[in-house]
């Protein structure tokens, strides 16, 4: 008993904390052996002061409470460096580096933006940019500047989100277009990806959509120029179809065309998805309304030019046989790690 005795406890202790490492077990084990509240080391030393003659009782009691101080402060480090390690279970510095990593989950793109990026690279091979612009949009740049005046009917079926202070959520992309044209001297040559807004929610119709929108406009621009880029375009994306081009009306281009494509299901045949009638309806399309371009400050007697639109969640939906508009908006891993 006495002073050596303290001295063996305290290199004891130090070679058993070295040995327990950051592993919380025997950290935990280290705790009890040594400062325990029942019957750890130091309260047997404390018990043993009693034992000792008067006069080695101060030096003994010094040599304790620094032993008790260190036990205790090297516990507590011990303890935090073990939490720290995450339970590890290993000596200190020891790491396994044979284990297998932990594998973090791979992203995948949203079939929308695959499309959108597949339209993209096919107009950017023909020679036209990419633009876009603001989400929020004026009256002016939605619907005036095309052809679409306060009364006009055409504003009905476009369902429009309006905001404070009269701006509105844009319902297509064409105001990008419009600015556009307004800021620029043909030829112009662009396509505008973007999402756009409409009150109407079903079970194929979501509030938020995607559209892509095309313009060309320079001297001489014929509705050949318009077939030859649209039959084109379509050839690219949907390989192997025939297209067709139907009468049709916008407010914004005079004359109009919908644009038809054989059924990529059926190829032409009928089935559930073209409705038995061998065609699926693709995009929207036209000549600009010389009244637009007087709008925007372009020259009707120098310049003409052709536009025209596409959904592109639509598209997704065909590419990719997505039987559901609604899972393009729900936001489910499912559906995107197919994409990966
Ligand atoms: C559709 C039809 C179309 C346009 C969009 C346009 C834009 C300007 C001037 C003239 Cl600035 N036209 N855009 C023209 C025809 C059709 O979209 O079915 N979209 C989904």
């Amino acid at each position: 008993m006495g002073l050596e005795r303290l001295e063996e406890v305290r290199r004891a202790f130090l070679a058993d904390l070295e040995a327990a490492g950051r592993d919380p077990e025997a950290v935990e084990k280290l705790r009890i052996r040594y400062a325990g509240r029942k019957s750890g080391l130091l309260l047997e030393l404390t018990a043993a002061l009693k034992t000792l003659p008067p006069e080695a009782k101060r030096d003994y009691g010094r040599a304790l409470n620094e032993l008790k101080k260190l036990v205790e402060g090297k516990l507590k480090e011990a303890a935090a460096a073990a939490k720290a390690a995450g339970g590890g279970g290993r000596a200190a510095g020891e790491i396994d580096i044979t284990l297998p990593g932990r594998p973090l989950p791979r992203g995948a793109e949203h079939p929308v933006h695959l499309v959108r990026r597949r339209i993209e690279s096919i107009f950017l091979r023909m020679g036209y940019s990419v633009e876009d612009g603001p989400e929020v949009e004026d009256d002016w740049h939605n619907f005036e500047a095309l052809n679409m005046p306060p009364d006009h009917p055409a504003r009905d079926d476009q369902d429009t989100f309006y905001l404070a202070g009269g701006r509105l959520l844009r319902t297509h992309t064409s105001p990008v277009q419009t600015r556009v044209m307004e800021r620029s001297e043909p030829p112009i040559r662009i396509i505008v990806p973007g999402r756009v807004y409409r009150r109407d929610s079903d079970l194929r119709h979501s509030p938020m959509f995607h559209q892509i929108e095309g313009l060309v406009v320079d001297e001489g621009i014929t509705f050949g120029n318009l077939k030859a880029a649209l039959e084109t375009f379509l050839h690219e994306l949907f390989s192997g179809v025939d297209v067709r081009f139907r009468p049709s009306y916008f407010p914004f281009t005079e004359p109009s065309a919908e644009v038809d494509i054989t059924c990529i299901f059926c190829g032409g045949t009928g089935c559930g998805v073209c409705s038995r009638s061998g065609w699926i309806e693709i995009l929207g399309s036209g000549m600009v309304d010389p009244r637009v371009f007087e709008k925007v400050g372009i020259d009707p007697e120098r310049y003409t030019g052709f536009a025209f639109g596409l959904g592109l969640d639509r598209v997704a939906m065909l590419l990719y046989g997505i039987p559901d508009l609604r899972l393009l908006f729900s936001g489910d891993q499912r559906l995107t790690r197919q994409f990966a």
